[in-house]
């Protein structure tokens, strides 16, 4: 029972144009959202989330959504509070009233950031308290709390992904822990889509690295099994960059630089 047609909310951004490209080859027909206009896409829409007849006829005939509009890093309250927060409230309160089961929200790492590397080398659980770095963060664990209220409340089902560091490759000696490759990326959004989920299920959203220290324990009970592995660059990252310090955020925060 893979849901068919899935609503892809920022659709135009960084990890919506990698979906777009990846998704359908899992058997997935995407409808597009974004504020923005989705290069390639003339069936796409065109609006923004807290346009709530846009959002409404979007929801049409959907069996999942895979949210992921918002504003992808720091910002002023203000603006956090109206694209993130209020944002997602609109999705979710669609998504209900149209029956949607369930949704895979872009949460991030930075829902808690401020956790630090644990001393002994083991990884940080995903039931860690929340501790968000920044506005931002706050938005994302304020995600994670909707969609835990709608899976009591109405029944919905949500993979929230504490995504890491998503570009094509690794770009900073952090990221040699918090990549998340483009591939794995669509490897992950398709397990949230199909594994088994009960309620509000959390997971951290990175690729396969040899220096990870965050556990991938509920991604890969939905099924992910991340094919890369950051340490291919790390040669060459650490020659250009140096090793990290063990005071230094990036090492030391989960969150990494956002905590500073
Ligand atoms: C995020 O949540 C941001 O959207 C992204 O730009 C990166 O900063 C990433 O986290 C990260 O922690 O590397």
């Amino acid at each position: 029972n893979q849901p068919r047609l899935v609503l892809l909310t920022g659709a135009a951004g960084r990890i919506g144009s990698c979906l777009r490209e990846l998704l359908p080859a899992y058997g997935y027909r995407l409808r597009c959202f974004d504020r923005l206009p989705v290069p390639g896409d003339p069936d796409a829409i065109t609006a923004d989330l807290r346009d709530a007849g846009a959002l409404a006829a979007a929801m049409d005939g959907v069996d999942a959504v895979v949210h992921m509009a918002g504003i992808p890093g720091e910002a002023p309250f203000a603006d956090i509070l109206a694209a993130n927060i209020d944002g997602t409230y609109r999705l979710y309160d669609a998504a209900r009233a149209a029956g949607v089961r369930r949704i895979v929200n872009a949460s991030s790492n930075h829902a808690v950031g401020f956790t630090e590397r644990p001393a002994d080398g083991a990884v940080v659980p995903v039931d860690t308290p929340q501790r968000p770095d920044t506005y931002y963060g706050l938005s994302k664990c304020f995600g994670e709390n909707l969609a835990s209220l709608y899976a009591d409340r109405h029944g919905m089902e949500t993979v929230s992904l504490r995504i890491g560091s998503f570009t094509a490759e690794p770009r900073t000696i952090r990221a040699l822990a918090t990549w998340l490759s483009p591939g794995d990326c669509a490897r992950l959004v398709h397990a949230a889509l199909t594994g088994p989920v009960t309620g509000h299920t959390v997971a951290f959203g990175i690729s396969a690295n040899t220096r990870a220290w965050w556990d991938l324990s509920t991604a890969r009970a939905l099924g992910y099994q991340p094919q890369d592995d950051a340490e291919e660059f790390a040669q060459e990252l650490i020659a250009k960059l140096g090793e990290l310090a063990a005071d230094d955020p990036d090492y030391r925060y989960l969150g990494g630089g956002f905590t500073r």
